[in-house]
């Protein structure tokens, strides 16, 4: 009975949860975690000023990714980026903020890396679209599907960033 009423309360904290603006879904893909760019994309994250919500390394099965990419299943090459994506492990997160959505797609720069521009991640680290190291949602719709795909509501942490007094009026 305990038991029950404690996790009610931590059931009524997590969906309270309450920091500024809204929240993003961003994998660091198979290629960015081999080559070793986890940490310079996460500082960059950081340093904007974004809060870290959820976190986690895990080899995506390919159900997975089907479900992530449905919306691209007609596409020619929709199985090569299940494959691409289920290569190896990828670095999974949630991301909190104002516009946060806009400013991550942005911080990301545009699907081919070859009209990206330096300083975004694409135009930093890599060459190609079919190995383009970063996803972030593109809208908060997909957003919030993408969130609960990959996590589970108790993955997700609440907490007083408080950094927020210097970021926000
Ligand atoms: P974004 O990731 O920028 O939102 P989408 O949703 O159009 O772009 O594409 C999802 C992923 O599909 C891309 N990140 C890339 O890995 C892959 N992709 C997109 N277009 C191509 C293409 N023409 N050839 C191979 N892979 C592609």
């Amino acid at each position: 009975m305990i038991c029950l009423v404690l996790g009610l309360f931590a059931g009524l904290f997590q969906t309270a949860c309450s920091g500024p603006g809204e929240r993003t879904f961003v994998a660091i893909k198979p290629d960015g975690v081999q080559r070793h760019l986890v940490g310079e994309i996460i500082r960059r994250f950081e340093r904007k000023g974004l809060q870290l919500v959820g976190l986690k390394l895990l080899q995506a099965s390919e159900e997975l990714l089907r479900e992530h990419y449905i919306a691209l299943r007609d596409r020619p090459f929709y199985s090569r980026l299940v494959q691409y994506m289920s290569s190896g492990p990828v670095v999974a997160m949630v991301w909190q903020g104002l516009d946060v959505v806009k400013t991550v797609r942005t911080m990301i720069g545009e699907t081919n890396p070859a009209e990206s521009l330096p300083g975004t991640i694409r135009g930093d680290f890599c060459v190609e679209v079919s190995k383009n190291v970063i996803h972030g949602s593109d809208s908060a719709e997909s957003a919030g599907q993408e969130i609960s795909l990959w996590f589970r509501p108790e993955e997700l942490i609440c907490w007083e960033d408080t950094a927020e007094h210097w970021l926000y009026a």
